[in-house]
């Protein structure tokens, strides 16, 4: 409607008594209350909306967006003695949060819907081999992120795409690992989350496909799998044609889930078998090697490590104990045994009294940590009150030390964004050294471990860590279409590598969401996290009780 059909008779320009000068007033006048009237309401839905509503008006969103990121430095100069911490008044840090998420979603709709990842540099989409022709990576795990920042509308879209696109009908050679974590996680997660069949339904469906992985003569599934024709294999890189602890041993909570959602023991039966495998097996210094060969059973070379190979094969561990409502004994003794060789063989302290996990190559030590392992951190602080011999209090110390040292990695670069491996040799300290362990790729180890430290101690130095983290990647990360990872640190200028991964959506935006978020989001003690961030509830004592009554 024309705002002239909206002024009273007497300010029309046809009356013939008001002179040329008073009319021209009064309609000003009047104009000037209908607009501050409109400006007054706008404001006022701004006050009255739920709070998640309010982020995502542009109004509120661009303010916050120049605190945080200072790219308009004419209106709010960001300097790092800015005082704009989480605790600032006027400044909502998990907020914040959602105005990334929003940013990274906008862009990946806008340029690469429906593929795995965007190149928010060349705006379009990218995948890698690690999906095949399966597609939208990026939608499915940011589906619980959607949804648990309450972005529903955005988390509608998404449904809509998996209900008419996401098939796994495909002639596609798949890495079982990552379309476990990522898709059947996610699926999962939105499913808890949301209450919508069709996840429950498209997450058996993916579980389903993966089951022909498991058919070695040990049941140690292949690290790679064409979905159409059933044929393994494993990464022609890995040791004798081994699979990869941190493959094989990650899953066991989704297995899990899908035996419970279906109603089918064998996706339980194969993870467990897995176990059964190990248990028989002898660890050299009670240590878990990273390769171990499907055929014979037997171990293929001794590297051992927390970070890539191995990490979430530890995490499982504890985590079965844990989703299981404490209940799985096997899974808690397992764990505790590995940290307690862990401790002895891997952990130590630099001499400037950092501690970090080193990696052990047939009986030697490399002193260096990756990224990856930083999130062993939050793994040994959600442990930490559960071991035996009453050692919550160390292991919440060597949490903390963990922290401590993924953050220096952070800080001792120039960009404040952590390498994806460090070292302590040659007269440095969680500093790396080789131009290939320089990139920042995006990820979440770090920010996680400060997540589960926040939780458990209440100390602000890991918001504050946190929110150092957020400045960063708006710094550095933030382009025009999205979010990218940086090829070196410790350069001045960012020279990015052109991917938003899609991790970066579920797991980093989610755990910073969740360090600025009160502990009743997701509590511990009724969600555990798969290892790509998707939340999967505890299954509850006596619902398992129940069950096997009924039976
Ligand atoms: C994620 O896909 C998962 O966290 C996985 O366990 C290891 N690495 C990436 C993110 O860095």
């Amino acid at each position: 409607m024309p705002v002239a059909s909206l002024l009273p008779f007497t300010a029309t320009p046809n009356r013939k008594s008001a002179s040329p000068t008073s009319f021209r007033l009064t309609e000003k006048f009047i104009l000037l209350l209908v607009f501050s009237g409109f400006i007054t309401l706008c404001f006022g839905a701004i006050f009255f909306l739920p709070d998640s509503s309010k982020l995502l008006s542009g109004v509120f969103f661009r303010s916050l967006w120049v605190q945080v990121s200072g790219n308009e430095p004419q209106t709010a100069p960001w300097a790092p003695q800015h005082k704009w911490l989480p605790t600032a008044p006027g400044v909502c840090s998990r907020c914040v949060c959602v105005c990334m998420m929003q940013f990274s979603w906008d862009n990946y709709k806008r340029y690469a819907w429906g593929s795995n990842e965007l190149r928010p540099i060349s705006k379009q989409g990218h995948s890698s081999n690690l999906f095949g022709s399966l597609k939208g990576a990026t939608i499915v795990d940011a589906l619980d992120t959607l949804y648990i920042m309450e972005m529903y509308d955005e988390f509608e879209a998404a449904t809509e795409w998996v209900e008419s696109n996401l098939d796994f009908n495909m002639n596609a050679e798949i890495s079982v690992f990552e379309v476990n974590i990522r898709f059947v996680g996610g699926l999962l997660s939105a499913y808890y989350l949301s209450g919508k069949e069709v996840f429950r339904r498209k997450a058996v469906e993916l579980g389903e496909k993966l089951l022909p992985a498991f058919k070695t003569p040990t049941g140690i599934p292949w690290a790679l799998l064409n979905l159409k024709s059933g044929i393994g294999r494993n990464w022609p890189w890995a040791s004798g044609g081994s699979s990869i602890l941190a493959e094989y041993g990650t899953l066991h909570l989704e297995f899990m889930h899908l035996s419970e959602l279906s109603g089918r023991p064998d996706f339980a039966e194969k993870v467990m078998n897995i176990r059964k495998v190990l248990n028989r097996l002898d660890k050299p210094q009670g240590l878990y090697p990273n390769y171990l060969n499907p055929n014979s059973g037997q171990w293929g070379q001794h590297h051992v490590s927390v970070g890539g190979l191995g990490d979430s094969f530890y995490e499982y561990l504890l985590k079965a104990w844990l989703m299981s409502d404490k209940t799985d004994e096997e899974g808690k003794k397992l764990y505790y045994d590995a940290l307690q060789a862990i401790e002895k063989n891997l952990i130590r302290k630099s001499s400037g009294g950092l501690t970090y996990i080193a990696e052990w190559k047939g009986g030697l030590l490399e002193h260096k940590m990756g990224h990856l392992t930083c999130f062993a951190g939050g793994m040994i602080a959600l442990g930490a009150d559960g071991g035996p011999d009453d050692k919550t209090g160390h292991q919440m110390e060597l949490a903390a030390e963990i922290a401590r040292t993924c953050h220096e990695s952070y800080a001792r670069t120039s960009m404040k964004l952590g390498p994806e491996a460090f070292r302590f040799d040659g007269g440095v300290e969680a500093i790396a050294t080789r131009q290939n362990e320089k990139y920042f790729i995006l990820r979440p180890e770090v920010i996680e471990t400060y997540m589960y430290m926040w939780r458990f101690t209440h100390d602000p130095k890991y918001r504050q860590w946190g929110w150092e983290a957020v400045q960063a990647l708006e710094k550095y990360c933030r382009v025009e279409g999205g979010y990218s990872g940086v090829r070196d640190v410790y350069a001045n200028t960012p020279n990015h590598d052109d991917v938003q991964q899609s991790f970066y959506l579920a797991e980093t935006l989610k755990y910073l969401y969740l360090l600025f978020s009160d502990d009743d989001h997701l509590p511990f003690e009724h969600w555990v996290f798969n290892t790509e961030a998707h939340p999967l509830p505890v299954i509850k004592k006596q619902n398992v009780e129940i069950a096997n009554h009924l039976k």
